[in-house]
């Protein structure tokens, strides 16, 4: 049931006394548990990251630009590094002010580039880039095997299609065990077990590939791997820049299964669960 009183923006989403409610021509109020209740109109009401819902003078929500300076303060671990190499006090002030930038050239070039305050990023050496993808592909199966092991005590890590993959690498005894590996135990393990590699690649770029129709990974698919990644090993963005043959923006499985050593012929959209 509805009625025709005007819900003040501070009774929003709380039982409320009708006298305290002014009459207006929107019809806002419905009675639950026989409480009259101001229904929030932004509850349910999404926006995209840098903005927030506001409610116009009519009642309806809207997505307006998150003000930077009304962001929660956060701690120091809220702090990140933009593309612009200004540390901004967390996503939410990045976001915000990247959102009243709209329109502008230094808009759409403002990203989040990493986690944590800017600092110098040491370059990356050709021969640091071409051990990369080994140690990459090292720890990758690393993660794999540590969600199984998690997953046989306590299950809801890993799907069983997954669990029937890791399975195999898990439980062949050539497996190069987990720790910090030289550079030629990794190539020899690579030339070696090759075939254990391979799902693990498949299995990163699911995890990131959100929309899944274009089978590409996008700058902010990409994030979730790299923001964190970037303090602590300085070769990230090169990796992931050289990954790009095409410089389109985009990471396509081919480009990735490439990156880290997969042969065309096991590129595989059927891995991608
Ligand atoms: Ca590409």
């Amino acid at each position: 049931m509805r009625l025709g009183k005007k819900c003040p923006v501070s009774l929003r989403d709380h039982s409320v006394d009708l006298q305290d409610l002014t009459r207006g021509e929107i019809l806002q109020v419905f009675i639950h548990n026989d409480q009259y209740i101001c229904p929030d109109p932004c509850r349910s009401f999404q926006c995209k990251r840098g903005k927030t819902c506001e409610i116009d003078e009519v009642g309806n929500p809207s997505c307006v630009c998150q003000e930077p300076s009304a962001c929660p303060r956060g701690n120091i671990n809220d702090h990140v590094c933009g593309t612009d190499n200004k540390t901004y006090s967390s996503p939410c002030h990045l976001f915000g002010t990247k959102c009243k930038l709209e329109g502008t050239k230094e808009g759409s070039h403002l990203h989040l580039d990493y986690q944590g305050p800017c600092k110098y990023i040491l370059p990356c050496s050709d021969y640091e880039l071409a051990i990369f993808p080994f140690r990459m592909r090292d720890w990758l199966k690393n993660v794999l095997i540590q969600l199984y092991e998690r997953d046989v005590e306590k299950s809801g890590f890993l799907s069983e299609k997954q669990r029937d993959k890791v399975k195999k690498i898990y439980q062949n005894e050539k497996r190069l065990l987990e720790g910090d590996h030289g550079i030629d135990l990794l190539l020899r393990d690579f030339e070696k077990n090759y075939h254990m590699y391979v799902y693990p690649v498949h299995w990163q770029f699911h995890q990131l590939d959100r929309h899944t129709v274009d089978r590409m990974l996008t700058r902010s698919e990409l994030a979730p791997l790299r923001a964190p990644l970037v303090p602590m090993e300085h070769c990230v963005t090169t990796f992931f820049q050289a990954c790009n043959t095409n410089s389109d923006k985009h990471i396509s499985l081919r480009e990735w299964g490439h990156c880290f050593g997969i042969r065309e012929e096991d590129i595989d959209e059927g891995l991608l669960f």
